[in-house]
């Protein structure tokens, strides 16, 4: 009788040892440290993810889509200066070349949450998907934490340099 469970285990064992070596699921190249989401005001219907991206491959690879349950549209967007206000633009890709980093920050780069589902409350933990260009999927959590804004633009189109200070 107890040659049953024993043999199942086995066979268990044997198909995770099978799933170890799938490339397409566990030998991702891309690594995310430090991932958060912005806290915002219940009022807000937007917030943004930032994240520092690793490519521990050997080929250069991009981010080329996101999707979250946490919000209904989920966009990869740049900041970039015009004749020095800082606006955001949506971007094709975010690209982490081989062995190296890109990290997305207040400022720069970022994740944006758009059409929030429900309020983003500090201490909370959202699940955010990332797509690559190579087809993989990577899957995260990302906790909630107030994130202090650099150079967003606040500062109006008057302050000239105001935003650089800030960094
Ligand atoms: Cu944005």
């Amino acid at each position: 009788m107890p040659a049953t469970p024993l043999h199942t285990l086995r066979l268990a064992l044997a198909g995770l040892a099978i799933s170890f070596v799938t490339p397409s699921v566990l030998a991702q190249s891309l690594s995310v440290e430090e991932a958060q989401v912005r806290a915002v005001p219940p009022v807000s219907t937007t917030s943004a993810a930032f994240m520092v991206l690793h490519n521990g491959g050997e080929a250069d690879l991009a981010v080329v889509d996101a999707r979250s349950p946490a919000a209904r549209v989920a966009e990869l967007h740049n900041h970039v200066d015009v004749d020095g206000v800082m606006q955001m633009r949506r971007v094709d890709g975010i690209g982490v070349p081989a062995g190296g980093t890109t990290e997305l920050a207040p400022g720069g780069l970022h994740l944006m949450l758009i059409d929030l589902v429900a309020p983003l409350q500090e201490g909370e933990e959202v699940e955010i998907t990332l797509v690559l260009d190579n087809d993989e999927v990577l899957t995260l959590s990302a906790p909630v934490r107030r994130i202090e804004v650099m150079g967003s633009g606040m500062s109006g189109g008057m302050s000239g340099h105001g935003g650089h200070q800030a960094h």
